[in-house]
């Protein structure tokens, strides 16, 4: 399996409830290596960047003020087949389908207020990561435990 590099975002709606720590630390405990943090508040043109493949979709105007409605947590996690696995962590788009376990599954309840986004494939995660981050932001580094996640 390739080490990998993918967006994740807790939405304006998880930072307004209190559910970053508990989002992050889903993510670390399962062993990722977190390598890019911030909080942004989106403009217009980000989401709409952002969501660029739904533009034409009747639920696009919404999508735009919510995710620009307040701070979201934009991170980029690294790990073995991180960009699967983290839409797993994640869940259904969804919240009634997402399986109990998965962050949605616990969380949420409605698709237009789903808590987190994360990328849908290598292609996906390539533009988001440097649509939301500078290379300057992002940081290689290695975990003083690693030997205790990955068999060298
Ligand atoms: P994101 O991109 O937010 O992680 O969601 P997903 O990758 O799981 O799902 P998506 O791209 O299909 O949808 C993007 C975003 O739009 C909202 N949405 C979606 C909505 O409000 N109404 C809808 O009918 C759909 C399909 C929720 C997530």
């Amino acid at each position: 399996m390739a080490v990998e590099r993918t967006f994740v975002a807790i939405k304006p709606d998880g930072v307004q409830r209190g559910l970053v720590g508990e989002i992050l630390g889903r993510f670390e405990r399962k062993g990722f290596k977190l390598v890019g943090l911030k909080q942004v508040t989106a403009s217009r043109e980000l989401a709409g960047e952002h969501y660029g493949v739904h533009r034409e979709r009747p639920f696009f105007a919404g999508l735009v003020d919510f995710i620009t409605s307040g701070p979201v947590v934009a991170m980029v996690w690294e790990g073995d087949g991180v960009i699967a696995s983290a839409r797993k962590l994640i869940g259904a788009t969804k919240p009634l389908e997402a399986e109990p376990g998965t962050i949605r599954g616990d969380l949420a309840v409605n698709i237009g207020r789903n808590v987190i986004h994360g990328s849908d494939g290598a292609d996906t995660a390539h533009f988001e990561i440097n649509l939301w981050f500078s290379a300057e932001e992002l940081n290689a580094w290695t975990p003083s435990d690693q030997s205790w996640r990955i068999e060298s």
